[in-house]
């Protein structure tokens, strides 16, 4: 199964957010990630996405919970780690992959984002962790909102 790192910035009541510019869930909000590297631990990981597609350097990076995506279509099984940063060094700056920006916890633009985020984001402002399983017909893009097939999501310790 793929590995991959899912970063979201918490801080003052409002989250940081990426505008995905290209590949994997181009034209929607997210939060900062990707692949874990072979022979790379997961927050090595989960520091250095955040560093190549923000531009800013975390301070502390704590893990939150798990999330596995399956697809109905040919796209591999994605097993995803999700952090909750709430200190950082440097300017958020927008990258040639993600165009970041500032959403107050009221405004998060869940319309705009993958389905599943509006169950578990919530979860994560919260403080608490959680383990999920979301199976969709298809990736989302731009123009077609992935839509759930089945999900299952639990509190964790
Ligand atoms: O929040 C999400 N980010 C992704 O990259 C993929 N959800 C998600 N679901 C498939």
């Amino acid at each position: 199964m793929k590995k991959l790192t899912l970063v979201i910035i918490y801080q003052n009541g409002q989250v940081l957010l990426g505008m995905k510019k290209r590949g994997f869930g181009a034209g929607r909000w997210n939060g900062f990630g990707g692949k874990v590297e072979e022979g790379e631990a997961i927050e090595e990981a989960a520091a250095r996405e955040l560093f190549e597609e923000a531009n800013i350097v975390a301070g502390d990076l704590l893990e939150v919970g798990v999330l596995n995506f399956n697809f109905a279509d040919a796209t591999p099984d994605l097993e995803v780690y999700v952090f909750r940063v709430d200190k950082f060094s440097g300017e958020p700056q927008e990258t040639e992959e993600m165009r970041p920006q500032w959403f107050k916890i009221n405004d998060i633009p869940y319309k705009k984002m993958w389905a599943d985020d509006i169950f578990w984001l919530p979860l994560l402002i919260n403080g608490e962790k959680f383990k999920g399983e979301f199976v969709f017909d298809k990736p989302s893009t731009a123009e077609y909102a992935a839509k759930i097939i089945s999900q299952k999501l639990e509190i964790s310790k």
